[in-house]
């Protein structure tokens, strides 16, 4: 199996450096905000693009990746909501089981079902042990997973769950407080999650920005995912990849 980006993003991490993902809710973008969204990101140096959403009602799932793809190298992530969201137009997807719930479709159910599409998709597949934080209030994907959050002040249990998921298996540790979340994770859960893995750890959730993003990449962050923000206010791509980078405690070339 494929692992370019998977060890790319290995690599990284071994080198302290801190990665930048703009989140694409394909519901969200038409063809000229994508086009604006490319440019500011390539002018940013913005290392990944992850697409996906809890909820996506469109259809244009695989034009916008066709649009991402063309316009620029910027590797492109599903990070999808459900199964449904596969395009093989993509170059790897974040294969998600919900380490932090006890919902078994989204452990291992919905795995199952969809395992001979996944596969015949050739995408780079990443194994990634998903953990929903509570960021303060209910958001899309803490109400559709049907799953209780880690509470933000429980950075043990946080722990314990990236590390479980690490021993199964999972390359990827993504702590996540959902989509527009009123509260960020805490650094002192990123911390303490970071320093008990290997895994390249990712975090996202409410954050707006970008000294926040650097306080988490100085916690532990490998990665960080802005979507809602970055939806606002497009131009914040600059800053918050310019903190991230910087944040790095290397000379960054990307
Ligand atoms: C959500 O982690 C992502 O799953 C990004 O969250 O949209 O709040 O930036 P925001």
């Amino acid at each position: 199996m494929k692992q370019v980006i998977y060890q790319q993003l290995a690599e990284r991490k071994q080198l302290g450096k801190k990665s930048f993902t703009v989140l694409i809710d394909p519901d969200k973008v038409d063809s000229g905000s994508i086009d604006q969204l490319v440019s500011l990101s390539v002018d940013a140096k913005v290392d990944y693009f992850f697409v996906g959403g809890s909820l996506v009602i469109s259809s244009h799932l695989d034009d916008c990746i066709r649009q991402l793809k063309a316009a620029c190298d910027i590797p492109v992530i599903l990070f999808p909501g459900s199964p449904s969201q596969v395009s093989k137009y993509a170059d790897a997807l974040l294969y998600l089981s919900l380490i932090s719930g006890r919902n078994p479709e989204l452990l291992i159910g919905q795995h199952v079902i969809s395992a001979p599409f996944v596969k015949k998709s050739g995408l780079e597949i990443m194994p990634t042990g998903y953990m929903v934080i509570d960021g303060g209030a209910p958001t899309t994907v803490s109400y559709i997973s049907n799953a209780t959050p880690i509470p933000a002040d429980k950075s043990e249990i946080a722990m314990c769950t990236a590390m479980a998921g690490e021993m199964l298996g999972m390359k990827l540790i993504y702590m996540d407080a959902g989509s527009g979340a009123k509260k960020p994770i805490p650094e002192q859960m990123i911390e303490k999650v970071a320093r008990h893995i290997e895994a390249p750890l990712i975090i996202g959730g409410g954050i707006i920005d970008p000294e926040k993003a650097y306080r988490n990449c100085k916690a532990g962050a490998d990665v960080i995912v802005v979507g809602n923000a970055i939806e606002k206010d497009p131009s914040l791509i600059k800053e918050m990849s310019a903190a991230i980078h910087s944040s790095s405690p290397v000379q960054q070339s990307n």
